[in-house]
């Protein structure tokens, strides 16, 4: 069975810079996406997308587990030319599309996906006879920023087969409404719950919450904790950075930590024993664990395996 994906980072480099380009194969990031929307200017979008067409001929870098391209929105119009380009790169991963204000901006992306590579529609069966392995499936990221987007959700998730996670852009989504984006949030809350709720229901695996902007300094590192925490307890489970700097900090904020693996082994260690006892519900350091909690911990183990912890050398402490 394929490993579950893992976005807890998802850092934008902008198309436009070989320097960042080049730096971005050095790093650390469960995703790296390269951006051909708000950082790049227009006159400079025909040469990023050359690049990133280059970039993307090479495989992922050892320590990048999906890269994928931020196209620009299908209301520009350039949608089209930027995945005519990018969809040649053998070593795309995900296509992030921003903007998406209902169905039709996905099922435009989708078609043009199905038809360029029919290969990597989701369902296309596996090609045995093939020498060379099939590639996996592309996947769809979409970045969640209007009014009428967070009023359409149900319909957007279920609107793309290739549809593998939901991204918040806080700053579109405050000029839609005129909002001032405020430390505490609290302004974006129904949004945001929305949209990790959303995705839960259509099963998607990904729930990116907002950047943080800044990123410099104590400060910033502080800012940046306070809102991973928050954005966690929402449901999102990974994190849009602008900065290296940020992409460590997300990753352990969102990776189980090292106390909450330790219980949930402990969970699953015990619930086997209580399984033999024929007891469902049960107590584990004063408090009650029954089926839902259990599953929560078993969830917990099969995170922490992925993002590589030593779940085996924690089991055998219990
Ligand atoms: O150590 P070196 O000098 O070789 O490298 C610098 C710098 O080039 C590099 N770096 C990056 N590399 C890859 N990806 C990045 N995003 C990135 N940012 C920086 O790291 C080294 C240190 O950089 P720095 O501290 O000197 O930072 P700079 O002043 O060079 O750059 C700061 C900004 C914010 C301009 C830069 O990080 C950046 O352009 N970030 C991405 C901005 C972006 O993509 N915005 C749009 C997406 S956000 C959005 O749309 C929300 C929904």
């Amino acid at each position: 069975m394929a490993s579950p994906i893992i976005r807890r980072a998802l850092l934008y480099v902008p198309g436009s810079s070989p320097k960042m380009l080049s730096k971005s194969r050095g790093l650390v990031a469960d995703n790296v996406t390269y951006d051909l929307e708000d950082s790049v200017t227009p006159g400079k979008k025909a040469e990023a997308r050359v690049a990133l067409r280059e970039q993307l001929s090479q495989p992922r870098a050892a320590g990048v587990r999906e890269q994928a391209v931020r196209i620009n929105s299908v209301d520009s119009g350039l949608a089209l030319d930027d995945l005519t380009e990018v969809l040649k790169a053998p070593h795309l991963d995900a296509v992030v599309v921003p903007k998406v204000n209902s169905p039709s901006d996905l099922h435009f992306i989708t078609d043009v996906i199905r038809h360029t590579l029919p290969s990597r529609h989701p369902s296309s069966p596996a090609t045995s006879s093939s020498a060379t392995a099939r590639q996996p499936p592309l996947r769809i990221l979409a970045l969640i920023e209007s009014a009428l987007a967070v009023t359409s959700l149900p319909a957007i998730c279920a609107s793309s087969p290739y549809l593998s996670g939901l991204i918040f852009a806080a700053e579109d989504f405050a000029l839609d409404l005129s909002l001032t984006r405020t430390p505490s949030l609290t302004e974006f809350l129904y949004a945001r719950s929305a949209i990790a709720t959303a995705a839960r229901a259509a099963n998607l695996a990904s729930t990116i919450d907002l950047v943080c902007t800044s990123y410099r300094g104590e400060a910033g590192e502080r800012a940046l904790r306070d809102e991973c925490a928050d954005g966690k307890r929402l449901g999102f489970n990974g994190k849009q950075c602008i900065h290296p700097s940020q992409v460590g900090i997300v990753q352990e904020m969102f990776g189980p930590g090292e106390g909450e693996v330790e219980w949930a082994v402990r969970v699953v260690v015990a619930d086997r024993k209580a399984d033999r006892a024929g007891k469902g519900a049960w107590t584990l350091d004063g408090k009650m664990i029954d089926k839902p909690v259990v599953g929560k911990a078993k969830a917990v183990v099969e995170r922490a395996t992925v993002c590589g912890v030593n779940v085996e050398g924690v089991m055998e402490k219990w």
